[in-house]
């Protein structure tokens, strides 16, 4: 749909925002208009890869949390990539992981502000989709990333690594750690966060392989993305199983707290702990003797992957539709079964090779 549809949904526009907002937003027909007439590649729906990339832009980022480092970098990738790119970056977005009204009102005032992009990172799967599809109807290009909605919500998702991976890989990290017997538990993010979520189901798949049979994961706690929540509920995961020999924390809020927690306490180097962590958060606790090995990808590129990703679906050298291929930087990306765009995969850090990052 072009930008002159802009009209035809500004009634429902207005109907979740404010009246004052939507009618500045859709005051009538604009440069834009016109200049959009001329059907590109995008907005017919056939990618034509060797679509000139298209500059002036403005591309919106969302992240789940802005007060939290890992998206700090995210987002600095993306903002690094679209200067390059000779497009604009701006970022909006909730201060706590358990906002998804929060976020639906940002997709909501990125959408009046007629961005021509925007990159999100969902709380929720489910509960952003309307003002996705809003944002999509008035000619915004939607990508997710590290976190998605459904895939009808948006028009590609940006992953960080195969889900199947990351999932599978921290309960093999983690069992070999504890020798391949005893009780786990996992301490993760929003209850409702899309990432955590699949990366939880594949290490229940994971364990249920026989060589696991000596392990037995008993709880998944929440620490919703907050440091305090996330250490007090570590603290909770002990009283309530003393034997408990291994964490698996795949946030790196959580795993960070979790860290604390255990390095000060009786638990440390006794009790395991691995999952998502930046090395820098982690780098003393390795040092130390709390954590062994944990796992992650870099933020920053991530987030530069995200806004190539963008201005590519703007420019119409992509749609989202599986095959389709791009060029970020000096690597090509092909797009995967339901508009799924992934960046590689991770790196596991310990004492041997953190110090070699820096992030
Ligand atoms: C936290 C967030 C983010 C996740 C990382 C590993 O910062 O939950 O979504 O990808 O951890």
């Amino acid at each position: 749909m072009r930008k002159a549809s802009i009209r035809r949904t500004c009634a429902a526009l207005a109907a979740v925002t404010s009246l004052a907002l939507a009618v500045t937003a859709c005051g009538g027909t604009t440069q834009e208009d016109v200049k959009d007439e001329g059907a590109s590649a995008a907005t017919t729906g056939k990618a034509d890869p060797n679509a000139e990339l298209k500059t002036g832009l403005t591309v919106g980022f969302l992240p789940k949390q802005v007060n939290n480092p890992y998206f700090t970098s995210a987002d600095k990738g993306g903002e690094a990539a679209l200067k390059e790119l000779g497009s604009s970056y701006k970022e909006v977005g909730p201060s706590s992981a358990t906002d998804t009204a929060g976020q639906v009102s940002y997709v909501n005032t990125l959408t009046q502000q007629q961005v021509d992009a925007m990159a999100v990172s969902a709380q929720d799967p489910g509960a952003l989709c309307t003002s996705l599809k809003q944002a999509m109807d008035n000619d915004i290009k939607v990508v997710t990333y590290d976190s998605d909605t459904n895939p009808e919500c948006r028009n590609a998702f940006v992953s960080q690594a195969s889900a199947e991976d990351l999932g599978r890989t921290e309960v093999q990290l983690l069992a070999e750690q504890i020798d391949y017997k005893g009780e786990i538990a996992i301490l993760s993010a929003a209850q409702t966060a899309t990432n955590q979520n699949i990366w939880i189901d594949f290490m229940k798949k994971e364990l249920e392989d026989p060589k696991y049979k000596d392990i037995k994961l008993v709880k998944v706690a929440y620490g919703d993305d907050d440091a305090q929540k996330s250490f007090q509920q570590t603290q909770g995961l002990l009283q309530e199983y003393p034997n408990l020999k291994g964490i698996i924390s795949p946030t790196t809020v959580g795993i960070k707290a979790a860290a604390q927690y255990l390095s000060g306490s009786k638990y440390k180097g006794k009790v395991k702990l691995t999952g998502l962590g930046t090395p820098n958060d982690m780098r003393k606790y390795v040092k130390n003797g709390t954590v062994d090995a944990f796992e992650l990808w870099d933020p920053a590129k991530l987030g530069d992957l995200a806004a190539r990703a963008a201005v590519a679906l703007v420019s119409g050298q992509i749609t989202g539709k599986e095959g389709e291929t791009f060029k970020a930087g000096d690597k090509t990306y092909t797009i995967g079964k339901d508009g799924v765009i992934s960046l590689g995969k991770p790196t596991v850090f310990d004492a041997e090779n953190i110090d070699q990052y820096n992030f």
